[in-house]
């Protein structure tokens, strides 16, 4: 056989590399109350009180906070269903996606 038919092509990607990863960001507002933003957190992704509490008041402070890293289609049907409850309140709590670098 010919050097030709049998090298391997050098685009295949490595059977192991990891699909990227979306970063669900939680941005402040000055209307959606504390306590509501806490319940959403804790309701959609699964946090404890405390850890809730902490990742509120980082984006309160600091205008932002990554919430979770997710593959891209949870990280962004977990946002749109956390911005949707903000929104069936008439809050306008925002959650969007990143991909991580
Ligand atoms: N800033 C809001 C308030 O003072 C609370 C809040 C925190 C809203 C974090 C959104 O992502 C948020 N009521």
């Amino acid at each position: 056989m010919s050097d030709i038919a049998t090298r391997p092509r050098a685009s295949v990607k490595p059977q192991t590399e990891r699909p990227r990863l979306y970063k669900v960001i939680l941005l402040n507002d000055d209307y959606t109350p504390r306590e509501f933003v806490v319940t959403v957190l804790k309701a959609e992704f699964r946090m404890s009180e405390d850890q809730a509490y902490r990742v509120m008041m980082t984006a309160h402070r600091r205008g932002v906070c990554v919430v979770a890293v997710f593959t891209k289609d949870v990280a962004e049907t977990k946002a749109a269903r956390a911005t949707e409850a903000g929104r069936n309140k008439g809050y306008p709590l925002l959650f969007t996606t990143e991909p991580e670098e």
